[in-house]
């Protein structure tokens, strides 16, 4: 179901690749995002490059975060970004954290805390990955994470660990 007409959230969308050229496979989600209907981009992130989290027997990750204004439901954002991985040729394995050609996390929507079996808002692990922090800090400086505090805080207290723009 919609929202209503007025009901514009602003929502942060995690994208990250270590598979098959990850710099277009987020050029690629960017552009499969913005054409999503009832999602308008407002801002992207530089494209940021870290080791991978996790196994370490997997290419290093290209990361970056989408800043959007949506009517859709999170449910439905969440669908529609599973859609877009596999369209980019996504395959699920059962080993946690391994190499992908596109992952998309909700990061934030809104000022909401979602706690449903498929899906966990604020994402969890937003406040300890820099790949995500460092992003998310750079198209939203001010931001409030709900329930756990301001980005700029949080930043604070998470190293780069070798995180790098490009
Ligand atoms: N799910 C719950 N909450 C959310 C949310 N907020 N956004 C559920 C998106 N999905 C959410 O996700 C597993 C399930 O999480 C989904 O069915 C969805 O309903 P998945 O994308 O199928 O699997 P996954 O991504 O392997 O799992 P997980 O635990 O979310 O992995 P992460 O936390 O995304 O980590 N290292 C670097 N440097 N950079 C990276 O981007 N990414 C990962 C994956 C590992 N190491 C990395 C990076
Ligand atoms: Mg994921």
């Amino acid at each position: 179901m919609k929202n209503s007409a007025t009901d514009w959230v602003v929502a942060y969308i995690g994208l990250g690749s270590n598979l098959a050229n990850p710099v277009e496979q987020i050029q690629a989600a960017r552009t499969a995002i913005t054409q999503i209907t009832g999602v308008q981009e407002l801002a992207f992130s530089s494209l940021y490059c870290s080791a991978p989290m996790g196994p370490q027997d997997q290419p290093d990750y290209v990361n970056a975060v989408i800043g959007i204004k949506t009517d859709l439901p999170p449910i439905d954002l969440l669908r529609c970004l599973q859609r877009i991985e596999n369209d980019q040729g996504r395959v699920r394995k059962s080993e946690r954290w391994g190499a992908r050609t596109l992952d998309l996390d909700i990061l934030i929507y809104g000022d909401q805390m979602i706690e449903l079996p498929d899906l966990t808002v604020p994402h969890v692990g937003i406040a300890e990955r820099a790949f995500v922090l460092y992003p998310l800090y750079e198209i939203a400086p001010q931001l409030q994470v709900p329930g756990k505090g301001a980005i700029a805080d949080l930043l604070e207290q998470c190293p780069m660990s070798g995180l790098k723009r490009l």
